[in-house]
């Protein structure tokens, strides 16, 4: 019976240290991120969101300002997170939403991806096109998919995913939906190494060009199963901004 008690005692604790993270702005601010990769972009705005009653506005151009590190061929504004156990074996459950007032550019611009702490390389990443969407691991040539109105302009998607975090490809795995749609299901290589920890960057990401892109971010979150994660998004609501 003690160990019983113990066990029901430690369950509750695991449960509490486990609690969804989210990143929905609703503190009007961009407090619950872990790090921001370049702020001169990123504001809290309550003009267009999908969830509660604010979401961010990620803005770059090529001025100087948004160079990272002065590297005059960089442009970037990101949000980061970092889930508390990405250790080889766990699984994330994960999701945000993204809106464009108008289509990107043609050049690629990195939406998202998985990056690892200290070593600093990225493993999985999406992609916008114009208006596709595409998700590749990051040092390969070919995508392994892509959606060509998978970021069109002027109505709110939501990316969400289910990984399985291991170095060993064929151990690791995800799964990934889109506008609720379940795009893949795959085993791939989804941690850099045995080591270090993985984080999530989100917003834009791209080779230095003169045009304005912007994006805006909301409903992000981690999630304790996909069921709650899923039920974040509701690909039927009415989600314009015009
Ligand atoms: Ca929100």
């Amino acid at each position: 019976m003690l160990s019983l008690v113990i066990y029901g005692f430690c369950t509750l604790v695991a449960s509490t240290w486990a609690e969804p993270w989210q990143g929905d702005f609703e503190t009007e601010d961009l407090s619950q991120w872990h790090y921001l990769a370049n702020p001169a972009g990123i504001s809290v705005q309550s003009d267009c969101v999908y969830q509660g009653g604010y979401a961010a506005e990620i803005t770059i151009s090529g001025d100087e300002q948004f160079l990272w590190h002065g590297n005059a061929a960089l442009n970037r504004s990101e949000l980061n997170f970092k889930p508390a156990d990405t250790r080889e074996g766990t699984d994330v459950y994960f999701g945000w939403s993204y809106y464009l007032p108008k289509p990107l550019s043609s050049a690629k611009h990195e939406l998202g991806y998985w990056e690892s702490s200290d070593s600093w390389q990225q493993q999985v990443r999406f992609n916008i096109h114009g208006e596709a969407l595409s998700f590749q691991s990051s040092r390969a040539d070919e995508v392994y998919w892509r959606l060509p109105e998978g970021a069109s302009a002027g109505v709110w998607h939501d990316l969400a995913m289910h990984i399985h975090f291991s170095s060993d490809p064929t151990q690791g795995h995800m799964t990934i939906w889109h506008d609720g749609e379940k795009i893949s299901e795959q085993y791939l290589q989804t941690r850099v190494n045995d080591t270090d920890a993985m984080f999530t960057q989100i917003g834009i990401l791209r080779a230095r060009e003169d045009s304005t892109a912007t994006i805006l971010i909301d409903n992000a979150r981690q999630a304790t199963d996909v069921q709650t994660l899923l039920a974040a998004f509701d690909p039927d609501r009415p989600v314009t901004c015009d």
